[in-house]
């Protein structure tokens, strides 16, 4: 469906309350069910195992501040949680300096072509965060490829497909002109290159202002690339992390081809209103049920914990149909 260019800005699009449904039994994770001592654990990639299975690989802070990646399994995805006796990942700053303050925000994509999993995260290293890339069958050995794209950068996930025959990355380098959403493309997921702008963070008082970044890894739909973002409103009391949605075209990812204007979900329960950090939704991760509409969005809440929500992948689609813009869609020119 084509928006009319002079569509006027819609600040009636609030039906985001019904877009993304918090499960009753929030938060379905929390330090207190891990097997050994932590501060917290949040921001989870996930993915569903070939057995149907969830399995979620979550960033747990340790009591020294420093955080780690743990997996933890479930047969239905929110509760039973399996969780690994000890750490899953840890930093291996001896061998991967870059990893010295510990690795964060994991994002997991199944790459049919490998007939592996590609995990990106964030590498907190002496010159900041960087990102990162390994590769695993199991979730229990991994092949780490180290940093592939240097500090400041994050939020990043791969494609689980070449594109042109090159693998895509999506990440957010941090510039001085502001932090925005790029792709970039390699023969071999060492080597990246011909990086594009792809979603630039709008400015002024927008709630996506200044600073945004991918939130789980796109999802790929018959109309384009589904991508949620998240957007950080800097306020006097602090940072507000909040949802948007924007969908990309299929074969030249870095075309937006719209962009809602209203965020779609934002912290509102106590969990997420209140943690080591305030106010603070957001996921890295998300499966598909076996009716390849419905989602289950896995996000941290509040720094804290790990909450579900689900959504419709047709439901987000006719919101932006209903809800976004051509327009205002790449570039921050408003
Ligand atoms: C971002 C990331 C996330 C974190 C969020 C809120 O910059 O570091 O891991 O959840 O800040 O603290």
């Amino acid at each position: 469906m084509t928006v009319p260019a002079e569509k006027p800005l819609n600040i009636l699009s609030v039906h985001h309350e019904s877009l993304l449904i918090r499960h009753p039994g929030n938060p379905i994770l929390t330090g207190k069910q891990w097997p050994y001592p932590i501060n917290s654990v949040f921001n989870a990639g996930a993915t569903m195992l070939a057995d149907g299975s969830t399995l979620l690989l979550c960033r747990v802070e340790d009591r020294r501040g420093l955080s780690h990646l743990c997996a933890a399994r479930s047969r239905n995805g929110w509760d039973g949680w399996q969780i690994d006796s000890e750490p899953t990942l840890m930093p291996d700053p001896k061998n991967y300096p870059e990893e010295i303050w510990g690795i964060e925000d994991p994002r997991i994509t199944f790459v049919p072509e490998l007939q592996q999993y590609v995990v990106t995260y964030t590498s907190y290293s002496r010159g900041g965060p960087g990102v990162s890339l390994a590769l695993t069958k199991d979730f229990r050995t991994f092949e780490r490829y180290g940093v592939i794209m240097s500090p400041d950068d994050k939020d990043s996930a791969l494609l689980p497909r070449r594109i042109d025959g090159y693998w895509a990355l999506i990440h957010r380098p941090m510039t001085p002109l502001g932090s925005h959403m790029w792709i970039s493309y390699s023969p071999d997921l060492r080597y990246w290159g011909r990086h594009r702008l792809m979603l630039e963070a709008r400015r002024g008082a927008w709630w996506d202002a200044n600073k945004i970044g991918l939130s789980p890894p796109p999802i790929e739909t018959s109309r384009g690339w589904l991508v949620f973002y998240h957007g950080v409103r800097h306020t006097p009391s602090g940072c507000l992390y909040r949802l948007g949605l924007a969908l990309f075209d299929l074969e030249k990812p870095e075309k937006c081809l719209l962009r809602g204007d209203s965020w779609i979900f934002g912290p509102e329960a106590e969990y997420e209103r209140h943690g080591d950090v305030d106010d603070v939704v957001f996921p890295c991760g998300y499966t598909m049920d076996p009716d390849g509409d419905t989602l289950n969005i896995y996000y941290g809440a509040a720094d804290c914990a790990i909450a579900l929500a689900r959504a419709s992948v047709r439901g987000l689609l006719e919101w932006l149909d209903a809800n976004g813009s051509c327009e205002r869609r790449q570039r921050a020119q408003d």
